[in-house]
């Protein structure tokens, strides 16, 4: 089989991640397959701080760190100011937590593809505000605990869906919409490689799992991942020039051996575990409906 993961290297030692940190898989790999003429903006999250302090940073292209809100204006500017120079082979990339693009990014984002620019923005979804203790986002999914949707007398954890945000780019019609996640490498390097061959906006959301965060053992990070996928809690999916194309996994796990790793579902009970297998095979319904149009 050949190798589809570049051997280039863009991000270096000396990161301050977490052990299994999975949003640092993905950089490494988003940046492997952008090569090395790309800028990338950074809104405040866990990457705000992964690469170092100034004016060190553990990566090998330029860094942007933008206000949380502002990821999708930053590529915009970014883009103009160097297309205006006659830069136009440098490649624009957001790369920006689940909190700062399913919350407070969302009009940002929404407005930088809308304009078009060539431009690539990615999600890196750990599924809440780690940078800052674990805090509930759009994107955590339902059941989930939080600090924020804490375990208590009441049983308090998420009561609200996922919000999907790479669904949200299909229905704006971005022309290139895909799902990744770091167990999957060539499939995320494939993805990140049509992006860079598509000449206008672009969205990609990685689900990065995160050891404190979710409650797991460092060491099952690519586990999770995998599981995640497996199960159709978090589908691969591609959508371009307005089709979709959503991978289906040969093995189907029991959902209980993606929640019961993770400390963060631990207090779901029976009847909550089949709410959120109810919830899971609706949505894959869906897309396979969608897929199917
Ligand atoms: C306007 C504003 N509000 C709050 C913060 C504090 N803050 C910094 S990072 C962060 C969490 C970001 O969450 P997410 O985008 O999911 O990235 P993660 O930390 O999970 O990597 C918050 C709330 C901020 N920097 N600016
Ligand atoms: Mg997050």
């Amino acid at each position: 089989m050949p190798i589809t993961i570049p051997r280039e290297e863009y991000m270096q030692k000396g990161h301050t991640a977490c052990a299994g940190c999975g949003a640092t898989l993905s950089m490494r790999y988003v940046l492997k397959g952008m090569g090395p003429k790309t800028a990338v903006t950074v809104p405040a999250c866990c990457w705000s701080v992964i690469p170092g302090e100034f004016p060190y940073t553990a990566l090998d292209v330029p860094l942007l760190y933008t206000t949380f809100a502002s990821a999708g204006a930053s590529i915009s500017g970014l883009r103009e100011g160097l297309d205006s120079q006659g830069k136009e082979d440098y490649n624009v990339v957001a790369f920006a937590g689940d909190g700062g693009t399913a919350d407070i990014g969302l009009q940002g984002l929404s407005a930088a593809m809308e304009r078009g620019h060539n431009v690539l923005y990615i999600m890196y979804d750990n599924e809440a505000y780690m940078n800052t203790g674990i805090q509930r986002s759009g994107s955590t999914p339902y059941g989930a605990w939080t600090t924020t949707t804490p375990v208590g007398l009441k049983r308090d954890y998420k009561r609200e869906k996922k919000k999907y945000v790479a669904d949200l780019m299909m229905a704006q019609n971005v022309p290139y919409v895909a799902t990744a996640t770091v167990a999957y490498p060539e499939d995320l390097e494939r993805k990140i490689s049509t992006a860079k061959s598509i000449k206008g906006p672009k969205f990609i959301q990685i689900l990065s799992p995160c050891p404190p965060g979710w409650y797991y053992n460092s060491a099952d990070t690519i586990k999770v991942s995998r599981l995640a996928v497996e199960t159709r809690v978090f589908p691969l999916y591609e959508f371009k020039n307005g089709k979709l194309t959503l991978f289906k996994p040969a093995k189907k796990p029991n959902i209980t051996e993606y929640l019961s790793l993770q400390g963060r579902f631990g207090h779901l009970k029976e009847d909550e575990i089949k709410e959120v297998e109810a919830a899971v095979a609706e949505r894959w319904e869906s897309l396979l409906r969608k897929e199917q149009n």
